[in-house]
């Protein structure tokens, strides 16, 4: 079963491919992205909803085009292998094989947390940023954040210091509570996951992520991953994580 959140994560993802199509159709003048090959099996790469250099400069072309083509790729490409030959598995969405990794066979388990889990966190992690983005949330969002964190920048300065604190690869993400009571606050958590380990099982649903591995980074910061988190926040679309926050 798809949770609500999903399937309309789904329409977003449906949306952004169908909107990626017609800038193409049009003179944009950076390519849209087109992965070369699809991989086998029943998990693809969602298409990336804006073009390659959307970002810059905070983040550039380069860093995208090898963060989804291949990275995100290699993700899905290995999510399908180890699920192939699994007919009960190639049918579950990747949160459900998330959600039921204790129940997998033990010769796949890893692969799956791995490589679903990453195929999970970047599917999430491209929608949140955008062209032209940055600034601060309006709204519910604005409210909550004001609530739970004092104002935005006392957010900005934990989300950072989260972020900075992962140590080796991983996530920082912004949360609300998987499931609460009917008029029940909806209080905003800052939370960190190592490697591609995903929220799906701690009964938290991310709203904003950001990716410190050095792959998201690397080719324009180098080591300095304080840079790149400061600049992540010139590119947070911040409608579409206000949305993530409503559903
Ligand atoms: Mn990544």
């Amino acid at each position: 079963m798809m949770t609500r959140r999903e399937a309309i994560q789904k329409t977003i993802f449906a949306t952004a491919a169908l909107s990626a199509g017609a800038m193409t159709a049009q003179s944009q003048p950076a390519p849209a992205p087109a992965p070369a090959a699809a991989p086998a099996g029943p998990f693809k790469l969602p298409p990336l909803p804006y073009a390659y250099d959307a970002l810059e400069p905070h983040i550039d072309a380069q860093t995208m085009q090898i963060h989804h083509d291949k990275h995100h790729a290699a993700y899905v490409a290995n999510l399908n292998k180890a699920v192939a030959g699994h007919p009960d598995l190639e049918s579950k969405s990747v949160a459900e094989l998330l959600r039921g990794l204790d129940n997998l066979p033990a010769d796949i388990r890893t692969a799956v947390r791995n490589n679903g889990g990453g195929h999970l966190n970047h599917s999430e992690f491209w929608p949140m940023m955008k062209k032209n983005g940055g600034g601060q949330p309006k709204g519910e969002l604005a409210a909550a954040i004001d609530r739970d964190f004092g104002s935005f920048d006392k957010f900005k300065t934990a989300f950072t210091d989260a972020a900075t604190k992962v140590f080796g690869s991983g996530w920082a993400w912004l949360c609300v509570p998987g499931q609460t009571r009917a008029g029940a606050p909806r209080t905003l958590t800052i939370e960190s996951t190592p490697n591609q380990d995903t929220l799906i099982t701690a009964s938290k649903v991310s709203i904003l992520g950001i990716d410190v591995w050095e792959h998201a980074y690397y080719l324009k910061y180098h080591n300095v991953r304080a840079d790149y988190i400061a600049a992540f926040f010139n590119v947070i679309d911040w409608d579409y994580v206000a949305s993530n926050y409503e559903v």
